[in-house]
């Protein structure tokens, strides 16, 4: 009995001391988040980590007292006095915690959180949404308007540019394809849209069309924040590491006057 007290009293202080470490974590997160989706990902994130904390403590602290107190003498195999086949007090402990624990984590709010996200994301509730078509090749992101009726939109280096403005909800459209050159799209590869400050990523796969929603909140650029990039996720070919864009979130009244200057650039483009 005494031996369970003083793992319950280790089990405690080290999970304490762990709960610790990951609050110190949390208050540095690596970047901002910019988008109301981000801020329920990171909701959920800090509540996972924070519950399931206990449990990896409990299992290494097991795992470790378990080395030693029954390890054999001299190398010898030997049956330890101590040693049980069963017991069920501990068994019902350990399916009873693990039941509640994954029923808690189906029933909390910020579970929930996720899932109205994912309901969210429904094409069918989405109307009115800034639509970006987005397409990945290799080596590049390609952002068209289709609403503006502009098809590649650059900055004044002729860079592929995402802008977008502050506060309105953005239909990310994307296909893995490239317009430039003939295509087989059983030929094509995977790529992943990931724009770090977002807090989501999804795969772009080629022959199928997916779709991401985002509204972000703060006004932002990769001037000041390389976080605010798109940045391949999944590795696609040499050019994989570089395969990265620019991204501003701006005023609606900037994000008008940037979509105009698009258009006036594909209309000389064009003519
Ligand atoms: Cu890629």
């Amino acid at each position: 009995m005494g031996e369970v007290v003083g793992f319950v009293v280790v089990w405690i202080i080290l999970s304490l001391l762990a709960e610790w470490g990951l609050s110190a974590v949390k208050a540095h997160t690596l970047y901002d988040v910019i988008a109301s989706q981000g801020f329920l990902a990171e909701r959920a994130f800090n509540f996972l980590a924070t519950w399931l904390t206990p449990v990896f403590v409990f299992v290494v602290v097991y795992l470790i007292y378990v080395l030693i107190r029954f390890h054999a003498p001299n190398g010898k195999p030997e049956r330890s006095r101590s040693q049980f086949i069963r017991n069920k007090g501990f068994v019902a402990f350990w399916v009873g915690f693990s039941f509640f624990v994954n029923i808690l984590f189906w029933l909390h709010p910020t579970s929930a959180d996720l899932e109205q996200m994912f309901a969210s994301d429904m094409p069918s509730r989405n109307h009115g949404d800034l639509i970006v078509d987005v397409t990945a090749r290799q080596w590049e992101w390609i952002f068209s308007y289709p609403q503006y009726k502009v098809t590649q939109a650059v900055n004044h280096l002729g860079e592929d540019e995402l802008e977008l403005p502050v506060g309105r909800k953005v239909e990310f459209v994307m296909r893995s394809y490239d317009p430039f050159h003939t295509y087989d799209v059983y030929a094509g590869v995977i790529h992943d849209f990931w724009i770090p400050a977002f807090g989501t990523k999804e795969d772009v796969i080629p022959g199928i069309t997916r779709y991401e929603y985002i509204r972000p909140t703060v006004l932002a650029s990769y001037k000041t924040n390389p976080m605010v990039r798109v940045q391949c996720a999944e590795v696609c070919g040499p050019g994989h590491p570089w395969m990265e864009a620019p991204v501003s979130i701006v005023t609606p009244s900037h994000f008008s006057k940037w979509i105009k200057h698009q258009q006036t650039l594909e209309a000389h483009a064009g003519g």
